[in-house]
């Protein structure tokens, strides 16, 4: 790095934990010979939710691997690590350190990805008395206003239109103006229950350097009572890693993914899923890199049109989709609650420790590696704290701390309007509320349930059942015109009122169990 005589800095790069990549837009035209970055742990940060330590240690661990990353660069890259003494605890406090230390001509950050720190930032050119130059963030396919554009005028936003687009836009698995294959969407061929497959192969895991070793002490011993526990660290922290996991991914996964997308086994928690979220929203790898990749091989015979399709609807549809409903609807959309529910959530959200094999599963696969797949998050947890009435909010902030992924800008639209339908119906066109009959066709968790999934009431039947009929009565007055659901309710109509009242007397049983923190 070339001597810059004090005060003669021109930028101060600050680079945020879910930026680590040398592309992020803070970084264009960065010239190591005026310019610094600045990185930093910070308390605020770390506890604006009470994390899982998994996802703290990954997060701390993959920053210091990128600043040590720019160092080799010849970069001047000041961080300052959780545990520093004169760590101020805060962007700005670390910001205003940094400017009275090296006196920058101005800041330059790329846009936070979330609401919260956005807002704050905007406040920075005020409070540091210097040009803050907050510049968009290029890591998606589909920026703020593109989303706004297309969603101005539409009655209803469906994804599946949005995706469409980003394939012609993308030019991916596309021929000419037309999807490879013929149709855009090959869903009807995945969905199957799965089988357990003892030869199946295992993903690739990281085992931790010295720096994550340090990072992982530290967050032990500043984080003791966070969820989970960080001695079995195996994240990838490095885009040289990330990307060894995507090929491994690419090679090993890819060619059952579509078929396995929605099943659910208890001994294989990852089963065909890339486990790649982790890395993507952090910045590690580059999410049409990874869907060129996936094209690729199914160019090369490697893997099918159904999971290499499916694969990319989740990541250049759902995921950009999902980050356009975020920016459309905040601020406002973390408290929509359209069924007015309030339920607190059970004690077992945070052990695992009910009855409900499928729940308990789940959740301890959480605890164990902050990590469950789609439809565990959707289908089990998801489907559970709607059924049973849980505050929305609440549930959004548990999603929020628990998965190693977890960014307001993804998972507050998946819980709140995917999952929840909280938003009354802005993003779903229907509620993901499904009985035991679901749960049970999806996957081995009914098998060793101390509930009999086939019984519908009583003491020992599935609670999904029961509560699945009891969601739809109690919240008839939102949901009975919803035409996805004519049938359904047709259903319930047709049932006598005797039947229908076992139902709703089983739900009130188990919720009043619930409320007085008995095991379920
Ligand atoms: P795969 O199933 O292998 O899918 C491949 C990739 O597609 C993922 O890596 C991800 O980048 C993308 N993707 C798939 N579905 C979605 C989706 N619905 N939204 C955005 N991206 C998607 N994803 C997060 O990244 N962070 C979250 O906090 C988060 N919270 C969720 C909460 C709920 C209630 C639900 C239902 C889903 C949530 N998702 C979240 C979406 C999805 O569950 C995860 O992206 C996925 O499980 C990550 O695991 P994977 O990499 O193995 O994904
Ligand atoms: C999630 C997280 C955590 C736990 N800690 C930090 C941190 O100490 N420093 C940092 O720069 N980023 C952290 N992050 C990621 C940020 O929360 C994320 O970059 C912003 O919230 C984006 O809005
Ligand atoms: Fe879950 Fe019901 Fe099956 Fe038990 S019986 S695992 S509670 S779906």
């Amino acid at each position: 790095m070339p001597d810059v005589p004090a005060g003669k800095i021109r930028n101060l790069v600050l680079i945020l934990g879910d930026q680590l990549s040398r592309s992020v837009s803070s970084m264009e035209n960065f010239d190591p010979g005026q310019d610094i970055v600045m990185m930093c742990e910070v308390m605020e940060e770390a506890t604006y939710v009470s994390h899982h330590k998994l996802k703290i240690a990954f997060i701390f661990s993959a920053m210091r691997h990128f600043a040590a990353e720019l160092r080799e660069l010849g970069f001047d890259v000041h961080y300052t690590t959780l545990d520093d003494p004169e760590n101020s605890g805060s962007f700005i406090g670390e910001l205003a350190r940094q400017v009275a230390k090296a006196k920058p001509r101005r800041v330059v950050v790329c846009e936070a990805s979330e609401w919260r720190v956005l807002e704050a930032m905007k406040e920075w050119e005020t409070l540091l008395r210097l040009p803050v130059d907050i510049r968009p963030d290029t890591r998606f396919l589909c920026s703020k206003s593109e989303f706004q554009d297309w969603a101005q005028g539409r009655k209803t936003l469906t994804m599946e239109y949005f995706y469409r687009d980003m394939r012609r836009r993308t030019g991916l698995l596309m021929n000419r103006n037309d999807p490879e294959g013929g149709r855009w969407n090959f869903d009807a061929e995945n969905r199957r229950p799965a089988q357990p497959d003892l030869f199946q192969p295992r993903h690739r895991r990281f085992s931790p350097d010295t720096i994550t070793r340090e990072v992982v002490r530290l967050v032990e011993r500043k984080f003791p009572e966070n969820m989970g526990s960080t001695s079995d660290f195996g994240f990838a922290v490095t885009r040289a890693q990330a990307e060894e996991a995507a090929d491994d991914f690419i090679d090993q996964f890819l060619p059952n993914f579509g078929e396995t997308q929605d099943a659910m086994l208890r001994e294989r928690p990852f089963l065909n899923h890339a486990l790649l979220s982790f890395y993507i929203n952090i910045g590690l790898l580059d999410p049409l890199e990874i869907c060129r990749a996936a094209e690729r091989a199914y160019m090369e015979g490697h893997a099918p049109l159904n999971s290499v399709e499916g694969f990319i609807r989740q990541i250049i549809g759902w995921r950009e989709y999902i980050r356009g409903i975020y920016w459309l609807k905040m601020p406002g959309y973390e408290n929509s609650n359209a069924f007015n529910a309030h339920r607190s959530l059970p004690e077992f959200f945070w052990s695992g420790e009910t009855d409900m094999a499928c729940v308990s599963s789940v959740i301890t696969q959480t605890i164990n590696y902050a990590y469950a797949h789609h439809i565990q998050r959707l289908m089990v947890v998801g489907n559970f704290s709607m059924l049973a009435g849980l505050d929305p909010h609440a549930v959004h902030l548990w999603y929020l701390s628990v998965y190693a992924d977890a960014f307001e800008w993804v998972e507050l639209p998946n819980v709140i309007g995917m999952s929840q339908f909280a938003d009354g119906g802005f993003m779903a066109s229907k509620p993901y509320a499904a009985s035991g009959a679901y749960i049970s066709r999806m996957s081995d968790y009914c098998e060793g349930c101390r509930y009999n999934v086939e019984k519908k009431t009583g003491t020992d039947a599935c609670p999904f059942n029961a509560l699945y009929w009891d969601f739809l009565d109690r919240n008839a007055d939102t949901l009975f015109n919803n035409h996805r659901l004519g049938q359904t309710y047709s259903s319930w109509k047709r049932m006598s009122a005797d039947k229908q009242e076992l139902y709703r007397q089983s739900a009130r049983a188990f919720l009043a169990d619930l409320d007085a923190g008995k095991r379920v």
